[in-house]
């Protein structure tokens, strides 16, 4: 009997369903949600952690918090008046995704601890093989939800594994470790790092901010919600609904419209460049803060207290190259070696080259990294093809940095769930999208792409891939991908009905 309850003696019985998600994120809660509010149970969602939220539960560094107002960054079916601040901060997002969980249901969907080792299409038994770290599923169709900003960069620095202090990413914060009277050093100027730096600044005894590329940075007009708001919001619900549309006008036709339209950036500029002038008197380190490409070509940030900070007499602007880390130190290109305690890597993600697609394996075997070796493609950012009943969410070219990635996640929910509702009605137990809808789409995305800041912008920037397409951002208004993915366009895939052989 001891070798009965030995782990490896027990084989778990693989566990059938209709439909596996992969990630509890704003994708995958919103998915279950939908499927939930039209009567289907049969579901998982596959969640590597042990607690719903995907990056919001991860980016728990200090200073967290939201750059798009929060009245638009939450989903449209679960409004909360009680937002305590303009702009929320990472604990009080992570709360709104667990209560949402909870109202909707989910949680007893939810399988904790099952990080997807490997999901295979089986051609035969038309099914997806999911294997993960919490047992086997075997699932008529897979929706990847397991995001953009899901799997940390580490940069290739000589010597980063000599260094004996403390390391650690943004997306992996060791709440453990008192920063308190340490040398920090903060590698990356991206909206993570720009939020970090003057929460620690205060306390720690000196802060090198490591800057390869400066960042545009504009004010952040952020103010806690008065409770007489948040009371006037419960009782007259429609008046946070007219907020929301006002916030979501005003970011879509301004700055939209501003990226497609680069002169039109020019004021856009003006004004990041008055708020530089303003906080930091210092002419060369403003110098050295000031981008040389144009504004909008990576994400614009937001931030009043960032420029203070590194302009702080504990503060330093290192803008030459790191040149190799040594056990206690970091040295730059022009020689200066700088003691440090701890680094924290604010490096960012893998965003054009997403982990996840090394797992899923389709037709012939043949992975989605495989696939996308030249790029990500995908019709209407959410199938492939030869990835039969696989569903996309925040995969391809739905990116956005205007607006909520929350309003573009419900057009993907909607998307995919008239495609599962097509199947049920049809009858079908297969579909497929196909290689002319793929091309057609990349051609679209192409064209829209042209001349916009993104490619035009002189940057290097996540939104590209290495041949320099966008293969992440959604190069148009978002109203119009709502509209492209209102329902499925079936002319687009291959249906195969339930009891037919194999093509
Ligand atoms: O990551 P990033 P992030 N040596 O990739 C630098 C969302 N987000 O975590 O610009 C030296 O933007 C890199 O330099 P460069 C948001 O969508 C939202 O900050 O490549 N430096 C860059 O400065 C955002 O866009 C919020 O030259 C290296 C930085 O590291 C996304 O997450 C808050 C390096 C990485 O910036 C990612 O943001 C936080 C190296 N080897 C995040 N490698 C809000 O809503 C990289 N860098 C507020």
């Amino acid at each position: 009997s001891t070798l009965e309850n030995h782990p490896a003696a027990t084989t778990r019985p693989v566990r059938e369903v209709g439909v596996a998600i992969i990630g509890s994120g704003f994708a995958g809660l919103g998915m279950a949600i939908a499927l939930r509010q039209r009567g289907e149970e049969d579901f998982v969602v596959l969640e590597r952690a042990q607690q719903v939220g995907g990056t919001w539960r991860d980016n728990t560094y200090p200073g967290a918090a939201c750059d798009v107002q929060s009245n638009l960054y939450s989903f449209s079916f679960a409004p909360n008046p009680d937002w305590p601040r303009s702009y929320s901060e990472q604990p009080e997002i992570q709360a709104y995704l667990e209560g949402v969980a909870d109202r909707f249901g989910v949680r007893p969907h939810c399988v904790f601890g099952a990080d997807v080792t490997s999901a295979q299409w089986d051609d035969e038994a038309r099914r997806w093989h999911v294997q993960t770290t919490a047992g086997e599923f075997r699932a008529r169709v897979l929706i990847s939800a397991a995001g953009a900003l899901a799997d940390p960069t580490y940069p290739d620095i000589p010597g980063l594994d000599t260094f004996t202090g403390t390391v650690m990413h943004s997306a992996r914060w060791d709440h453990g470790h008192d920063l308190a009277g340490e040398r920090v050093a903060v590698i990356g100027t991206g909206a993570s790092a720009i939020q970090i730096v003057p929460a620690i600044q205060p306390v720690v005894d000196s802060v090198a901010v490591y800057q390869r590329t400066p960042a545009w940075v504009v004010p952040r007009t952020d103010h806690p919600v008065k409770p007489w708001m948040q009371k006037l919001y419960r009782f007259v619900p429609g008046l946070q609904k007219t907020v929301r549309a006002a916030l979501y006008l005003m970011r879509e036709f301004l700055v939209i419209g501003l990226a497609k339209r680069r002169r039109f950036l020019k004021p856009v500029g003006k004004l990041a460049r008055a708020h530089l002038h303003r906080q930091v008197r210092d002419p060369l380190l403003r110098e050295a803060l000031t981008p040389d490409y144009t504004i909008g070509c990576k994400r614009i940030l937001i931030s009043n207290d960032y420029f203070p900070a590194v302009a702080a007499p504990n503060a330093e602007l290192v803008t030459a190259g790191i040149a190799a880390v040594r056990p206690r130190s970091i040295v730059t290109a022009d020689g200066v070696e700088r003691p440090t305690d701890t680094i924290v890597l604010a490096t960012g993600f893998h965003v054009t080259d997403l982990p996840i697609a090394e797992k899923i394996c389709g037709r012939a075997g043949r992975s989605l990294a495989q696939v996308w070796a030249d790029g990500m493609v995908s019709n209407r950012s959410a199938a492939v093809a030869g990835f039969p009943n696989l569903f996309l969410l925040v995969g391809p070219n739905v990116g956005v940095g205007h607006t909520s990635m929350v309003y573009m996640i419900e057009s993907q929910v909607a998307y995919v769930d008239s495609a599962l509702r097509a199947m049920a009605e049809e009858g079908l137990e297969v579909i497929e999208t196909t290689p002319q809808a793929q091309e057609a789409y990349r051609d679209l995305i192409a064209e829209k792409s042209q001349g916009t800041v993104w490619l035009a912008g002189g940057c290097a920037s996540w939104y590209l891939d290495k041949h320099g397409h966008n293969t992440t951002l959604w190069p148009d208004f978002t109203f119009r991908f709502r509209k492209l993915t209102k329902t499925l366009d079936r002319e687009n895939y291959v249906g195969t009905p339930a009891g037919t052989p194999a093509r």
